[in-house]
């Protein structure tokens, strides 16, 4: 009898563990704080941009690659983390450009820019991709997402990329190191 008293207290504890709300946060990354000091004449001030700079590629062969380090730590060390991206937030004026993401070296979202005319005014005119790509499962670790992107001879201004993760400790930095290189 004891026996099963124990049993089920430790159903009661687990259920009430899994039963948890979940924790889940928002953070993002302000895609010109990618440059090095060598590559500091890729951003552009923009009054409507996040931070108040973009990103500025123009990249008709695909050289560029942002490499932003992502880092997972569970809040609930019972669960993995779950992360997917919540926004891409672009400007374009011209031709439409492709955006690729890839997460660990796999393709997992495009997404095609909006084509616009206004003679350089749609520059300042911020527009947002939504969510991008499917919900990633991760066990803790750091992984690497990377976005490329394939323009018209204009390009494409990248301004902030918004990520959301459920289960990831609030205290570490999920962007945890980035980069552009080029090919
Ligand atoms: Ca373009
Ligand atoms: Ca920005």
């Amino acid at each position: 009898m004891a026996d099963l008293r124990i049993v089920l207290l430790s159903v009661v504890i687990l259920f009430a563990v899994n039963s948890q709300a979940m924790l889940e946060i928002q953070k993002h990354f302000e895609f010109e704080d990618v440059l090095g000091d060598l590559q500091d004449n890729m951003w552009v001030w923009r009054s409507e941009a996040s931070d108040l700079k973009t990103l500025r590629l123009e990249d008709e062969t695909g050289v560029y690659t942002v490499n932003l380090n992502i880092c997972v730590q569970p809040y609930n060390s019972t669960m993995n983390i779950t992360l997917y991206i919540d926004d891409i937030r672009y400007s374009n004026d011209g031709p439409s450009d492709t955006v690729i993401v890839d997460f660990d070296g796999i393709n997992i979202a495009n997404f095609t820019t909006i084509e616009k005319w206004r003679s350089g005014h749609e520059w300042n005119v911020f527009r947002n991709s939504g969510n991008v790509g499917p919900a990633l499962n991760l066990l803790p670790g750091q992984y690497v997402l990377q976005i490329s992107v394939l323009t018209d001879q204009w390009g494409v201004e990248l301004d902030r990329i918004r990520v959301n993760l459920e289960n990831q400790d609030p205290m570490e930095n999920v962007f945890c190191g980035a980069s552009l290189s080029s090919t």
